[in-house]
């Protein structure tokens, strides 16, 4: 018996392999990916892809990888109709990924073009204590205007980040912040066709301003994958049959954010202190990534449609909602709105049927906002802003559908009145109406 089989009959013995779909060794045998996505002296890994954002460049000098962030304000927006001041790298909200591979070396130029002073801590990337960023204890801070030079070898491969540790709690809620990807220099696991690259963040916009608060620490009303809040999040588009890493990051300021898949379960395989033991991963739909940590998983995207991805903390899929109002579920706005009314013209109670119509509505906001907005979906309202994104699994040929053509019969519809009957189903019999 070789190794294989070996680990073949482990995974039946231990339960862990799913009809259909196989978690862990089976994987091996995943297609090898696209030779367009193939990032060159990986040993075939595929590139990195950051949706709706970028890769820094490098230029290479005497075999050293160079690279150049200039810390900067940018105006950002996080989806159509919702813009704002914030700071950023090289033009762009949040940093630009960098991506380099296990044994390069590596000299990060950082320009401050910030109004204070500020450093990059290399979050993760294991290095000499004097390119660890700390401002004051590692280094002196980097002053406005002037440009720091850190130079190290990446010793060891993961998935990091990469943030100011000078005014932290200002710098990294206006977006200072960004994903630093190291590839194994042989890689180990199975084969993966897709790679994608998601940071989560929280802010506090109010609607109408232009500048997120800083200070804020526990009503954050906007929340966003790679700075975008949904549907201004580019959906992730693979091919079914694909094996995909999704390396998630938080940076968030106070919270902790559960990302749930639909349709799929996958594997945690990495968090930014190193692979997990092959035998100690475990299946999961929904992975906590906890402020201040990546957390790395995989999954055969097997199903094909239109998969909701987002936080789970319902919170967290709502944008520029007002989290201090009265509960109005069950109110009588008939009784309610005249006397309201009388001393403010114009006041309509909203929220007393539940919430999820209000982004329907024709409302008067303010400039600059998008409190509770919903966005068009293929069968009416999809409800959900902030961190919410699409994964959107695809049989050759149909990548540019804007969206899923379920096969006929396949979609949840009102139920047919004589099958309900054959079911011995009846509503009103079960509960009558009061
Ligand atoms: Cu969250």
């Amino acid at each position: 018996m070789n190794r294989r089989d070996f680990m073949h009959l482990g995974a039946l013995a231990g339960g862990t392999l799913v009809a259909g779909r196989a978690l862990g060794e089976g994987l091996a045998d995943a297609p090898p990916p696209d030779p367009a996505r193939v990032l060159p002296g990986t040993g075939g890994q595929v590139a990195v892809h950051t949706p709706n954002g970028s890769t820094l460049p490098w230029r290479i000098v005497d075999g050293v990888k160079v690279g150049h962030l200039v810390a900067m304000p940018v105006q950002h927006t996080f989806t159509a109709g919702l813009e704002a001041e914030v700071w950023g790298y090289n033009g762009q909200c949040h940093g630009p990924t960098i991506e380099a591979v296990e044994g390069d070396r590596v000299r990060l130029y950082v320009t401050n073009r910030l109004p204070e002073p500020t450093t990059v801590h290399w979050h993760g990337v294991i290095l000499p204590n004097g390119m660890d960023g700390v401002a004051g204890l590692n280094q002196r801070a980097i002053p406005p205007g002037e440009t720091f030079c850190y130079e190290f070898p990446l010793v060891k491969p993961g998935t990091f980040m990469y943030h100011p540790h000078a005014d932290e709690m200002t710098q990294m809620a206006l977006g200072l912040v960004g994903m630093f990807i190291i590839h194994p220099r042989r890689p180990t696991g199975p084969r993966v066709q897709r790679d994608f690259a998601l940071m989560t963040h929280e802010w506090k916009l109010q609607p109408g301003a232009r500048r997120p608060d800083p200070g804020a620490m526990s009503d954050f009303n906007l929340l966003t994958f790679n700075a975008r809040a949904y549907p201004g999040t580019e959906p992730l588009v693979v091919r079914r049959g694909d094996r995909v890493r999704l390396r998630f990051g938080n940076l968030s300021a106070m919270d902790h954010h559960p990302i749930h898949l639909h349709g799929h379960a996958f594997e945690l395989t990495a968090t930014d202190g190193g692979d997990v033991p092959r035998g100690a991963r475990y299946p999961e739909t929904t992975v906590l990534v906890p402020v201040g940590a990546t957390r790395v998983v995989e999954f055969i995207a097997d199903m094909p449609g239109d998969w909701a991805m987002h936080c789970h903390m319902t919170h967290h899929v709502m944008t520029q909602m007002g989290h201090d109002g009265p509960v109005l579920i069950g109110a009588d706005p008939a009784r309610i709105d005249p006397r309201v009314q009388a001393v403010v013209p114009g006041y309509m109670t909203m929220g007393h049927d539940g919430m999820g119509a209000m982004g329907e509505m024709a409302m008067p906001f303010p400039e600059n906002s998008q409190p509770m907005r919903a966005s068009p979906g293929p069968f009416g309202p999809i409800d959900m802003g902030g961190m919410f994104t699409l994964l959107k699994v695809r049989d050759a040929g149909t990548e540019g559908d804007a969206w899923y053509r379920h096969p006929n019969g396949t979609v949840a519809e009102r139920a047919d009145p004589a099958r309900l009957e054959a079911d011995g189903v009846d509503p009103d019999v079960a509960f009558p109406k009061a």
